[in-house]
Order: structure tokens, then sequence, then C-alpha cells
């Protein structure tokens, strides 16, 4: 698709450090828009979604429930307008509990959507599993149908997405309670020992095939914490052992063969504080290039100076 529409969400309350709220800054920052012209597409930035002031952290379960509710709530709405619009939603994280919003916003649309997760993390937490309620823990869940009704039903009743409809890559840092509800619902999940394992061009075919066969289109959702923490400083809940930097870029640029398939992207936990010199935030445009098909490291580029 050529028209590509940005969105930032600058929250943070979700996560359990501050500072990701200025996450869409620092990816802007980073010449997102100028980037993403100059393969050629027709960019709009539409700036950012009002987020409230976190006032309300009482909720020890799921920490500024209300805020996160009512952000996630008004983007669902401005994302299902973008889809409308028939142009390829790009949405600018935050804390990756705005991918509640995101994906009820899609689903209205598109019942049968996939999702491909990567992340260090599963996000497959509910209010009562988590064991920091930090909301951040819980939107791939949510969007599955499970935690606190009232998030689950942002945006339209009911859940979002089925769950076998879900792949989740990079995971290594699971909770107990995730790994009972991830197996109970369903969910292929494709740790970085299956990357060990089988390398991340097998994973992939193997992901992408299924994605395809069982999904009307797909959405990503980038966790910048999916990558090694020695690439991707930028983010509150590094762990080790990430994707290298190569590998995140083959998921990407394997991801962008697919096509139209693929209808929306969101990369979130680019956190500033915790960044040096914008490395992350750098490393988040490039491989928002890469997911749109841009070749970075061949060879064969050089034929492109002829
Ligand atoms: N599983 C932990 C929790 O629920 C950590 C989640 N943190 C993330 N997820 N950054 O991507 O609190
Ligand atoms: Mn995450
Ligand atoms: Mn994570
Ligand atoms: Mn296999």
């Amino acid at each position: 698709m050529k028209n590509v529409t940005i969105l930032g969400v600058p929250m943070d309350l979700g996560a359990g450090k501050r500072g990701v709220d200025m996450g869409p800054s620092a990816i802007r920052l980073a010449s997102l828009v100028k980037r993403l012209q100059s393969m050629g597409k027709i960019v709009e930035d539409r700036g950012n979604i009002h987020v409230p002031v976190g006032l309300n952290r009482d909720n020890e379960a799921m920490k500024y429930r209300e805020e996160v509710l009512t952000a996630c709530r008004s983007l669902a709405e401005e994302v299902y307008k973008i889809y409308q619009e028939d142009s390829f939603p790009l949405i600018l994280g935050g804390d990756h509990s705005i991918a509640m919003g995101s994906i009820a916003g899609l689903a209205r649309k598109e019942p049968e959507m996939g999702v491909i997760w990567i992340d260090a993390h599963a996000d497959f937490n509910s209010n009562t599993t988590s064991p920091s309620g930090n909301i951040h823990g819980m939107p791939l869940a949510v969007s599955c149908g499970i935690g606190d009704p009232e998030f689950v039903d942002i945006g339209t009743p009911g859940r979002k997405i089925d769950p076998k409809r879900v792949v989740v890559v990079g995971a290594r840092d699971i909770d107990m309670g995730e790994v009972v509800l991830l197996r109970q619902h369903g969910v292929k999940v494709y740790t970085m020992e299956e990357v060990d394992l089988y390398g991340i061009q097998h994973i992939m075919q193997e992901a992408m095939q299924y994605l395809e066969k069982n999904c009307s289109c797909l959405h990503v959702s980038f966790d910048m914490d999916a990558i090694d923490p020695s690439e991707a400083p930028g983010t509150g809940t590094p762990v080790r052992g990430g994707l290298t930097y190569r590998e995140a870029h083959f998921i990407m640029k394997y991801i962008s063969t697919y096509g139209n398939f693929v209808t929306s992207l969101e990369v979130v936990e680019v956190n500033p504080i915790l960044d040096i010199q914008n490395k992350t935030a750098e490393l988040a445009v490039e491989l928002i290039e890469s997911a749109f098909g841009k070749r970075i490291m061949y060879y064969s580029d050089i034929d492109e100076l002829d």
C-alpha cells in the first residue's frame, strides 16, 4: 500500500518505568517521515493521540487503569478511521498497552485478522496473573478476550482476535501464569531457544505460512525489547539473549514480502530516557523501512546506483 498514516501514542502508564511516552518524538526525530517518503510512500503524520495524565495509580492489579482505558479507546477510534480511509496505519508507542487500542480499531473492520507479536515477553497476563500490575504485560491476552471485561470491550464488545491467529516471536521472559494461558488458548510461541535451534528464516517461514493460511490480514506488533539490549538499550524491561540486529531486520524484511497481506504496524517501547544517543529510535525507523521492503544490507543494492 502506498498511503501510510502515522499516529503517535505518548503513553508510559502501562509500563513500570517512566519515559516511553517520549517514544513517538524520538522516532519522528530519526526522520521517519522523510525516510518513508524517499521510499515512495505517501505519508501523513496525524500527530499524537491525547493521553490523560496519570493521576490514579491506586489499582494495584492494573496501574493507571482508567487512564490507559481512556487512551486505548481513543486510539481504537482513530485507527479504525485510518483503516476506513484505506491507508496503512503506522502506530508509534508508547508502552505496549497501546496494542489493545490498535487491535480493537483494526479488528472492527477485519475480525479475522492475525497478529504477529515480536517481543521478549508474551504480554499474555490477565489482571489476576500479572506479577507487576503493569498493563503493558496484558495487551495480547486482552485482545484475545482474556482479562478485565472493560478492556476486552474496547471499541466493540468481546474479544478482538482468535488466539489461534496469533504468533509470538522472540520470547524469553514469560511468567508462569502466562505459560498456562498461552497453552490453554493455543497461541503459537517461538522463543529464542527455537530461534537458536531452527534459525530465524525457518521460523518466519513457518509463522507466516501459518498466519496467511488462517487470517484475512496481518497486524505487526513490534516491541523493541525483542532485540538484544546491546542493540536496543532504550527499553524499560531489557532481557539479555535477544534478537540480533540482522535477525530483527530479517523478520521485518520477510514480513514485507507478504505485501498487501500486511495491513498495519506498531512499534513500541522506545524509551528515550534509557537510550544512548537515540540509537533505539534510529533502529526502530530502520526496522519500519525494512517492514516496507527496504533492503539495507545486501551487496546487490549497489545495482541501484547504476
Ligand atoms: N511479564 C511482565 C509483566 O507482566 C513484563 C512485561 N513487560 C514488557 N512486556 N515489557 O513486553 O509485568
Ligand atoms: Mn511488549
Ligand atoms: Mn517486551
Ligand atoms: Mn518447524
